[in-house]
């Protein structure tokens, strides 16, 4: 009789093991709250912790696959310790065991340490914990009296137990994905503007030219964050404290902002990472309640600098108190978005929006808790990785017609696209074939300054290759700079360009 496993069969004991562990904890998390997964809640934990260098590198790699690739990455990491595991425990389960225990735990701090769950949640990552020790010993159990009888795998605990984890890991996610939020985004409906935005103008976009809409719909709209699971917030469930200096503190219900006399507006947002010619830009229709006027009745200390807003899943934004006050600018706290309740991607149930600045700077979704404070009192998410504290978005355009390198008939040629200048507004823009003299563009009517322009022109292409460049003048009378500067710290500048080839 043997008296120590194969090693094929011992190593697929370990994986079988921590796979039906984390499988376990994601079905629960599913009703417990996504974030109280084990991988999730550990994945978010390596995030955080991972040096800038690092997720700059995964985001630079991985562009918006980043999460994909944590998700890959930690993977392969759980396969080879779970198959180390399986291999110290040859002969006895104790090695294996210990090993698991410790992986357990770390799945249980990492949930511990998330701020937007319930006391509950610790549930899925002790499920974890104690099905990833429980099937170890099963099967390890098995696998000695089956060696004794015929020295084979021990395929029907193989079976049970994988069939077991995959069929856990799926329901987790289908009905993890179903709940929550999506169901009280359904149940809340649109939130209904007592102010709505002005019509928009029959030609507020160039779309048959081949620009984006003036609106972007909400499934399309560019979606940036640092979640790996969307917080799920329910309506019902949601509060929001303004509190630090100020007079008093407050605490709004979702049904207290809702039941205001809301307001909806047109606004262009933009990522600070948003490159030359990016599309991390988009247009909607928000709803909500002006940000200077709950601010206004908790009463603003004089020595407010800055309004740092936390969001559900611990995310954490620095926007100056003078940007959120100025009337002119119409900071809001949105429930809506084109006529909807916010997608639950976009913030739901509220989010900041603040025009003119950049999102990582103004655009906190899921929104909990306001704190007027100091800039040197705390300091947001972006800050001590790399960006700057302030980020008034930068004036640009961008070329979307012809598309890069497309073949075209020389003569006269349509170009297209869009220019922002948030706040600001745009007061012209400009196209140039190669070193020829910037030419004036047809700009769409104005819907509001703080959302972006389309505008087109008609260029005399003659046959061979050529260079298109476009630049905006904003209404301060900035024109665009030719200078390249990178997204980080604080937004990229330069021309965007075309090269295309008339024949
Ligand atoms: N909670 C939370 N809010 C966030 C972020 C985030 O990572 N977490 N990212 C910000 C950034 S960098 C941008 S550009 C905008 C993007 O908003 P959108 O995804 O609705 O387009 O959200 C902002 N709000
Ligand atoms: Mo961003």
């Amino acid at each position: 009789m043997r008296t120590d496993l194969p090693r094929f069969h011992a190593a697929a004991i370990g994986v079988v093991a921590v796979g039906a562990a984390a499988a376990a904890g994601h079905l629960l998390s599913a009703f417990l709250g996504r974030n109280s997964s084990p991988v999730v809640a550990v994945g978010n934990t390596v995030a955080e912790f991972s040096p800038s260098w690092l997720t700059e590198f995964g985001k630079d790699t991985f562009y918006l696959y980043d999460k994909l690739a944590l998700f890959v990455g930690m993977g392969v990491v759980m396969l080879v310790l779970a198959a180390v595991a399986g291999l110290v425990s040859r002969r006895s389960r104790t090695p294996g065991l210990v090993l698991i225990g410790v992986f357990g735990v770390l799945g249980v701090v990492a949930v511990l340490r998330r701020p937007d769950l319930g006391q509950l949640a610790i549930v899925a990552p002790l499920a974890t914990l104690l099905v990833g020790c429980g099937v170890f010993s099963w099967l390890h159990g098995r696998a000695f009296q089956e060696e004794a009888v015929d020295g084979g795998l021990s395929r029907r605990g193989f079976l049970i137990a994988g069939a077991g984890a995959g069929v856990a890991a799926v329901a987790g996610e289908v009905i993890g994905v179903s709940r929550d939020a999506e169901v009280s985004r359904a149940a809340v409906g649109g939130p209904v503007p007592a102010r709505p935005a002005p019509p928009l103008p029959a030609d507020a976009d160039f779309s048959k030219l081949g620009t984006p809409t003036f609106l972007t719909p909400n499934a399309d709209f560019y979606k940036i964050d640092t979640t790996l699971a969307l917080p799920q917030v329910r309506a019902e469930d949601w509060r929001l404290r303004v509190h630090g200096l100020v007079e008093r503190e407050l605490t709004f219900s979702y049904a207290d902002i809702r039941d205001r006399p809301l307001v909806e507006r047109a606004v262009t947002l933009c990522c600070v990472s948003n490159e030359v010619g990016g599309e991390l830009i988009s247009t909607a229709t928000f709803v909500g309640v002006d940000l200077r006027d709950l601010l206004t009745e908790a009463g603003l200390r004089p020595e407010a600098e800055q309004l740092f807003s936390t969001s559900s899943d611990g995310w954490t934004c620095g926007t100056p108190i003078s940007a959120v006050l100025d009337p002119s600018r119409g900071a809001m706290l949105a429930l809506g978005m084109n006529g909807e309740p916010l997608p639950v991607k976009h913030g739901f149930p509220a989010r900041l929006v603040v025009p003119g600045l950049y999102g990582y700077v103004s655009a906190t979704k899921w929104v909990t808790d306001l704190e007027v404070t100091t800039w040197s009192a705390r300091r947001a998410y972006w800050l001590d990785r790399g960006w700057s504290r302030e980020g008034p978005v930068k004036t640009q355009s961008r070329i979307d017609v012809p598309k890069p390198f497309a073949a075209q008939a020389a003569g006269k040629t349509i170009v297209a696209g869009i220019a922002w200048a948030q706040h600001t507004g745009i007061e012209r823009v400009e196209v140039r074939l190669d070193q020829g003299p910037w030419q004036p563009a047809t700009l769409t009517a104005e819907v509001n300054a703080d959302t972006w322009r389309m505008w087109w022109v008609q260029l005399d292409v003659p046959p061979g290759p050529h260079q298109v460049y476009c630049r905006a003048v904003d209404r301060s009378g900035y024109v665009q700079t030719e200078d390249v500067a990178d997204t980080v710290p604080d937004g990229a500048t330069g021309w965007h360009s075309i090269s295309i080839t008339a024949s």
